[in-house]
């Protein structure tokens, strides 16, 4: 529940909280840390529970005997794989079982889980069960696990069930392909071409470091399952959990208390299965928690890959085709989002530029090691720093301004993406503007002596989820509004002063006197889930609409109590009064009473799915991501400084343009843009959850994996620009999501400008700094 309204009546303000940074009601609670987190939850009788985890990355199970940690103090559960056969997977291929059954495909597997009185005796439970592991060989790497011949980690892929068929085989999950153009246009573009430039780039992994691990309390009674959760989608966890367990999804209630972060890695089902099957074979609460290095080897981080890409240009740097072979990483199953995703880099390469032919091939990979999942942005980020990186490197090779070369290739409003999809409002070139404005390209700050100073500046379109939600809004009876919705506040303030102040200013009512319910399965419908930045659009949506019609119901209340005409009416503030009389009212206290006893409470319910806008359908193929909904344009440039002696980089300056269509609350946009910069700094910089070469996950806290602190990240100078989306709640779109889409991108632009030196490898560490300046005696110049 967000904050409690104050009985008396108050001044109705001037303007309606849309536009207004009015301050979000759960930060008092949040600082002083008296907020209640799945992690906080406990209740009598509650059991502990704990995981039994694969050591190898690959094995066959020869031996395993739980019957020794049945009879041990304080144990009540004990369950394996033989509790739970059933297959699932995130939408698409079911290729994962809650605990590995015969063959284990990554290091931290479950195995086994039990529930203890104590997490002692849990732990105690876990060293008596007899695991005997026949090792295999581990296919850790993407180019191993794509040759001829390798070991296949699923042998049995072509039984798995795929909702959605597309191109798989072997060791590749999902193989999604745009092309665009015939061979001989293809022929022409290459013969014709003043140069044809290749590079190839990796990049590794990025784990999403929420605050709060995975957490989640289980009970079962009555024959249904009640679970506490902390979730991005508890209707994902609703229905993963359900599939897992071979239950129907209504057996299942899943609420969310306050969620310490997210970031894309609480969208799947993880722990649920495991503390639902505890919490049955027990009798009792179930309460189950990552360690923070459980949440770094098995809590899906953003995938690491290899992308290689050849384009074709002319003498003016203009991109006549271009080429891009992708090879992402799945882990050893489809638990997460990266097959899902599987067709985004095609697009992401594609809707800022201007490329008339296109050849792009993306292969989720299967290895050895833990699935990945979503992370904000999921592809972006490293399918910008690839483009970015590749269009620096053209730009040197033709003698082209680096800056000069995006202004000729980028998309101007009106025309078609590479998927054939008109880029209607565009505006990426004033963002280039905003940007040059405050950083203007040719004004030359030195370096301090003995370092090297560099520069990049970098346009993008981004998206927002598309994805169905409903919202209910209801009239109380002391005149307060409450909004039910499955919908979860996951730290964005998207809820609780986005979808509030939609509703306050639909209705003409107080934002104080908006109140939200808990994110609960049994009390909101459908909702899609805290992702690609749709809350405040979507949950907007459907929620202003529902607010809508609640006014039209108050209205028509009101006017018959009034004896007046609707028409002559408006709701100001906790009264509704004859518009231009403001003698004549009655209160919404009054009206919800009134309304109760004739006609019944006043509620109504909207809903909303974006309609997916025209596109080209043949260009796509095995891709279940087609098109580029409620664009925004982008700009983010970047200053840095660089250490020759040390490899040290510092960003000196950073300036944002982002279209957020209109900004409904612009203090928690600058927010969102400084998180994300701070996250786009750390995978430019630092971030790298590094794999053994036997597949292990070699960083076990955050003494080794490096996220940036207050002290790395730079002021962030950011203009918020408004191109207003005619779909979006006042205009509104996605706007937490993609400004950590292009960071790394302008970050290794701007390191790369100050060596002279090209970078083809995340993160970009001082090792990587020092081995580029010694690769280039002579350098490529800039
Ligand atoms: S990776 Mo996000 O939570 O759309």
């Amino acid at each position: 529940m967000t904050a409690l309204s104050e009985p008396a009546a108050r001044a109705v303000p001037a303007t309606g909280p849309v536009g207004r940074s009015i301050p979000r009601p759960d930060a008092d609670a949040k600082v002083r840390g008296a907020a209640v987190y799945t992690v906080d939850l406990a209740e009598a009788g509650m059991l502990h529970a704990a995981v039994l985890r694969a050591e190898l990355s690959a094995a066959r199970i020869t031996r395993l005997d739980t019957s020794a940690a049945v009879g041990l103090p304080g144990v009540h559960a004990v369950v394996t794989g033989a509790d739970a056969p059933a297959l699932s997977g995130m939408l698409v291929v079911k290729d994962q079982t809650v605990f590995a059954i015969d063959t284990v495909r990554y290091a931290g597997e479950p195995i086994a889980a039990v529930a203890a009185e104590t997490p002692e005796q849990a732990a105690a439970a876990l060293a008596a069960i007899a695991l005997e592991l026949e090792p295999l060989d581990p296919v850790v790497d993407l180019d191993a696990a794509t040759a001829p011949g390798a070991r296949l980690i699923h042998p049995g892929w072509a039984d798995y069930e795929a909702p959605a068929e597309g191109f798989r085989g072997g060791n590749v999950a999902w193989d999604a392909r745009l092309e665009k153009g015939t061979d001989e246009e293809w022929g022409w573009a290459f013969a014709a071409a003043h140069q044809v430039v290749s590079d190839e780039f990796r990049v590794p992994r990025q784990h999403q470091t929420p605050l709060e691990p995975h957490a989640c309390v289980a009970r079962h009674s009555g024959g249904r399952y009640t679970v506490h959760t902390s979730t991005q989608f508890p209707y994902s966890i609703r229905g993963r959990t359900a599939e897992l367990l071979g239950i129907r999804p209504s057996a299942i209630r899943v609420i969310v208390p306050t969620v310490g972060g997210g970031f894309g890695g609480k969208l799947d089902a993880m722990l649920e299965p495991i503390a639902c099957l505890l919490a049955r074979r027990s009798g009792r609460t179930v309460r189950l928690v990552n360690t923070r290095a459980e949440e770094l080897a098995t809590a899906g981080p953003r995938e690491n890959a290899v992308l290689r890409l050849r384009t074709a240009v002319d003498a003016e740097g203009r991109i006549l085709a271009q080429e891009a072979d992708v090879l992402t990483d799945n882990g050893a199953n489809s638990s997460g989002e990266t097959v899902i995703c599987a067709g985004l880099p095609a697009l992401a390469l594609g809707s800022t530029y201007r490329i008339p032919l296109a050849r792009y091939r993306t292969r989720v990979v299967y290895t050895n090691t833990p699935p990945t999942a979503a992370f904000r942005g999921v592809g972006g980020p490293y399918v910008v720093f690839a483009q970015e990186s590749h269009l620096d490197h053209i730009a040197r090779e033709l003698g082209v301004d680096r800056r000069e070369l995006r202004l000729r290739n980028v998309l101007r409003a009106g025309e078609a993406m590479i998927n054939g999809q008109v880029l209607d409002d565009a505006i990426l070139v004033e963002a280039m503007e905003s940007v040059e404005r405050r950083a203007p390209w040719n004004q030359e700050r030195p370096a301090a002596p003995g370092k090297l100073r560099g520069k990049a500046v970098v346009p993008l379109t981004w998206l927002t989820n598309p994805g169905p939600g409903e919202a209910s809004v209801s009239l109380s009876d002391d005149g307060t509004v409450l909004v039910t919705t499955a919908a979860t506040e996951i730290g964005t303030g998207a809820v609780l002063t986005g979808v509030r102040q939609i509703v306050a200013e639909r209705l003409g009512v107080h934002v104080d006197d908006v109140l939200v319910s808990a994110p609960d399965t049994d009390a909101a419908g459908f909702d899609n889930g805290a992702q690609g930045s749709r809350t405040t659009y979507g949950v907007g949506n459907a929620a202003g609409q529902a607010a809508g019609e609640l006014r039209e119901q108050i209205l028509r209340a009101a006017a018959s109590m009034m004896e007046a005409a609707e028409a002559d009416l408006e709701i100001a503030g906790d009264i509704v009064r004859v518009t231009g009389s403001p003698g004549a009212s009655v209160t919404l206290a009054a009206v919800s009473a009134a309304a109760m006893w004739s006609g019944g409470p006043l509620s109504a319910t909207g809903r909303f799915v974006a309609q997916p806008p025209e596109f080209d359908s043949g260009c796509l193929i095995g891709s279940l991501f087609s098109t580029i909904n409620a664009t925004s344009s982008h700009a983010h440039a970047a200053e840095v400084e660089v250490d020759p002696d040390t490899g040290e980089v510092t960003v000196l300056r950073y300036v944002v343009a982002q279209d957020v269509g209109r900004a409904v609350n612009p203090a928690m946009i600058a927010g969102q843009v400084d998180g994300a910069v701070a996250q786009g700094v750390g995978y430019a910089l630092y971030e790298d959850l590094r794999i053994g070469p036997d597949g292990q996950v070699l960083d076990q806290g955050l003494e080794t994996y490096r996220i940036p602190t207050a002290l790395d990240v730079p002021p962030i100078d950011l203009e918020i620009l408004e191109s207003p989306l005619p779909t979006g709640p006042y205009g509104a779109k996605g706007a937490a999501e993609p400004p950590i889409v292009p960071v790394a991108a302008v970050i290794a632009c701007a390191v790369s400008d100050a060596i002279g030196a090209r970078l083809t490898d995340l993160p970009i560490s001082p090792f990587a700094v020092l081995a580029a300046l010694r690769g280039s005696a002579g350098g490529t110049g800039s």
